[in-house]
């Protein structure tokens, strides 16, 4: 069998040898687009001059926000799949017309003949903004003096609160109380390959090529604010360099481009450059202020305090997911049952804020292991003592929390203590403190995380076998490198029992795969490989039929192994190759079966921890990473492995580097030599456990999500291996060299 084997990515050879085709690759005789951006965080467009740019060479039209709504008439909005919009304040958000909400803004576009011609057109435009006064920071902005969106009447997008049990009474009953304030600052998520777009239109169908992780999704959407039925409209994902759930959104920069393309009749294509890219893509900016309760003994007993989760200038379709899911899960894997949580989102005049790798749960996974490490040190306790009375027991499971959460499967206390065992953690934190002695700056941190990851509501899968026995499943997730597709091909491999070699796996064009929800939210093994093994089946007992019939059998009658279709009595067989032929001989109808398998979330959980190392300088590096997860079924532990690597490499970003910095006129630094992420120089070195006794998924994979999990879980571990490093408390993300040194 395959599952369970580090079987080679299938598909690798066209990247490793640069022949992969990314939206950019794509050779066609678009036309290009350039945007003029604003330079003020609030401002009234007075004028936009375009003479000089429309008389260059090898321009074609220049559109303005006025210009470009009148095709772009529905805006752009929340992610309904998830997010209900009705608590919801929500802006319309299309192409800036008469008002620029954010610096960077987009507020007019350049078709030009080729990007250069499009670049100098776009420096041409003189653009008039008269100041209006703006909100940059959530503390001003909370303060509703200065309207981002006058038309709502507040800056406050969100407002909900959490509430389960009673906090302010086991407040007032518990031994010790403390105060804490938890941050994550604003981060840029950084994909290889920027957005980038291509649409194409006839006249009467649109064709877009589109770096995107929900084409289905996109096609919904571009077919309500553009106005045209689906069937008109084919959204294609090519090889997608990365999204990290940042391409789960979509920007105005890309509904003008399709506006453009309709408006012309033509093809019309951009691709961000790395400072749109930047511009594109903010994410993460978060705080919570309250008061925890816990007794002598350690055990947490309340929580209760405000989360405030910035919005940016508009509501993206993802953000919205932030303030209602980071509160249900604040309890994480722990037993406590009283807490009090305002939950608000709040719009600045800054660049939109939308999801990021973990999407709410490295949030709601910081915040709670650091309030499990705070009590940890109020009390003098060991971090792993702490967790264990806390941690919810096996005899518990499932366990509803107390949000309704349903924890699935699991045993928290056990993968702990077995976690600090396989990681060494005991010896590295003597190790550490022997090495402090000596005068250096070492330390050893570990934190737990629960997550929800395999969200439904459904996915989409087709298997075909074709006339001469190969097979193409079609499946509605999208990988963009995470090598998913790889682990379905061996799910469907087993299924089948056939050769992994026989069978090829596609995604991501909304023609040829009917369905589909996308990849994110680590769902794609689990509810793609899921829906592929069903499709699978079915096909396979067509098969039955076809060789009975063919046989002049009952279904009943026929046994198959191991690609071979064997009459149980009289022994007679037929051959998978010959099946498939039947069923193409005109007396069968070929041989496909799609489903649409309903899913529901999945919680894994794990241990994470780091070793990090502080130079004179404040310098901070994480020398060593390590993981133990309970992920359910590992079906490709290489590639799960990889998911720990590249996510704990995000981590170290996150924790010590990343920082999107915005200045008092809201705009941001964006180059690389501002914005920090961390190279193979800065990775750790690596070591990724999986549970020997895994608790399983109620998915037919058995399989939880690992997409997210490092994440999730790592900037929380490596800040507590830099407390232990140097003695002092950091309750955010990033902690710099000037926090270290304070
Ligand atoms: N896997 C496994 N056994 C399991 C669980 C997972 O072998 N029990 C393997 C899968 O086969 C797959 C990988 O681990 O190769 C991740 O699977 P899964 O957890 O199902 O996550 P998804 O496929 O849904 O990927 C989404 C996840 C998310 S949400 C973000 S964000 C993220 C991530 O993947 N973005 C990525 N990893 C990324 N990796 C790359 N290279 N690029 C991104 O944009
Ligand atoms: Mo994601």
């Amino acid at each position: 069998s395959y599952s369970g084997k580090s079987v080679k990515r299938l598909y690798d050879d066209k990247f490793v040898t640069g022949r992969s085709t990314y939206v950019d690759d794509i050779k066609t005789n678009a036309l290009y687009a350039g945007f003029v951006r604003s330079n003020m965080a609030h401002g009234k467009i007075k004028a936009i001059n375009v003479d000089d740019a429309m008389k260059m060479n090898g321009v074609v039209a220049v559109f303005t926000g006025n210009e470009l709504n009148q095709i772009i008439k529905g805006g752009i909005g929340p992610w309904t799949t998830y997010i209900d919009p009705r608590p919801w304040k929500i802006p319309l958000w299309r192409f800036a017309q008469g008002e620029t909400k954010y610096n960077g803004e987009p507020v007019a576009m350049v078709i030009a003949s080729d990007k250069y011609t499009a670049e100098d057109a776009v420096k041409a435009i003189n653009v008039e903004i008269e100041p209006l006064d703006a909100v940059i920071g959530m503390d001003e902005a909370k303060q509703d003096k200065v309207l981002v969106h006058k038309e709502l009447g507040t800056n406050f997008g969100f407002v909900g609160d959490f509430n389960a049990g009673d906090a302010d009474k086991a407040l007032s009953s518990a031994d010790r109380k403390v105060e804490v304030e938890i941050a994550n600052n604003r981060l840029i998520p950084s994909p290889m390959e920027p957005r980038g777009i291509i649409s194409q239109y006839d006249g009467v169908n649109l064709t877009i090529w589109y770096s995107t992780q929900i084409p289905h999704f996109a096609r919904s959407e571009f077919s309500r604010i553009f106005g045209l039925p689906e069937s008109r409209i084919r959204v294609v994902m090519p090889d997608v360099g990365g999204g990290f759930g940042s391409k789960a959104h979509i920007i105005p920069e890309e509904l003008a481009v399709i506006a453009a393309s309709m408006r012309l009749g033509k093809a019309v294509r951009w691709t961000a450059t790395r400072t749109e890219e930047m511009m594109a893509t903010n994410s993460r900016h978060n705080v919570f202020k309250g008061e925890i309760g816990f007794k002598n003994d350690g055990t947490l007993v309340a929580i209760k305090g405000t989360l405030d989760v910035e919005l940016g200038a508009y509501l993206t379709y993802t953000e919205g997911l932030q303030p209602t899911i980071i509160p249900p899960m604040i309890p994480g894997p722990y037993r406590v049952r009283d807490l009090a949580i305002k939950s608000r989102a709040i719009y600045t005049n800054t660049i939109p804020i939308t999801m990021y790798r973990g999407a709410s749960r490295p949030e709601a996974t910081f915040i709670i292991e650091r309030i499990i490490s705070t009590v940890a040190d109020e009390l003098g306790m060991d971090d792993v003592e702490v967790r264990l009375r806390n941690l919810v027991r096996e005899d518990q499971m499932p366990y509803t929390n107390p949000f309704g959460l349903k924890y699935d499967t699991g045993d928290y206390p056990t993968l702990l203590k077995e976690g600090v065992r396989v990681m060494e953690y005991q010896k590295m934190k003597e190790w550490a403190a022997e090495e402090r002695k000596k005068g250096k700056k070492v330390g050893v941190g570990l934190a737990y995380y629960l997550e929800i990851c395999g969200f439904g509501p459904y996915e989409f899968s087709e298997t075909r076998v074709t006339d001469d026995g190969s097979v193409i499943v079609s499946i509605g997730g999208t990988p963009h490198g995470q090598g998913t597709e790889t682990a379905i091909a061996q799910l469907v491999a087993d299924e089948l029992q056939i050769p992994i070699e026989r069978i090829k796996i596609t995604w991501g064009d909304s023609e040829a795969v009917p369905a589909g929800t996308g990849t994110y939210g680590s769902r794609t093994l689990a509810i793609a490989g899921s829906a592929a093994i069903s499709s699978s089946r079915q096909v396979l007992e067509k098969m039955k039929r076809v060789a009975a019939r063919s046989m002049k059998a009952d279904v009943e009658e026929i046994d198959y192994k191991n690609g071979e279709f064997v009459h149980k009595k009289d022994g007679r067989k037929m051959t998978w190759n010959e099946v498939a032929k039947e069923a193409y001989s005109g007396r069968e109808p070929g041989l496909s079966a799609s489903v649409m398998l309903e899913g529901d979330v999945t919680f894994p959980y794990g241990v994470h921890m780091a070793v990090v190392e502080v130079d004179d300088y404040g310098i901070a590096r994480v020398k060593e990473y390590r993981a133990y997860d309970d992920i359910g079924r590992v079906i490709n532990p290489a590639l799960a492995e990889g998911q720990v690597h590249g996510g704990g490499t995000q981590a170290v970003g996150q924790a010590l580097y990343e920082l999107a910095i915005i200045n008092e006129n809201g705009q941001l630094a964006v180059t690389y030599a501002d914005y920090y992420v961390p190279t193979a120089v800065e990775a750790p070195k690596f070591k990724s456990y999986f549970a020997e006794k895994y608790h399983p998924s109620a998915y037919l994979t058995k399989s939880k999500g690992v997409g997210e999990a490092s994440l999730i879980v790592g900037p929380a571990a490596i800040v507590r291996a830099l407390e232990d490093a140097t003695g002092k408390r950091f309750n955010k993300t990033p902690v710099t060299p000037e926090d270290i040194l304070k």
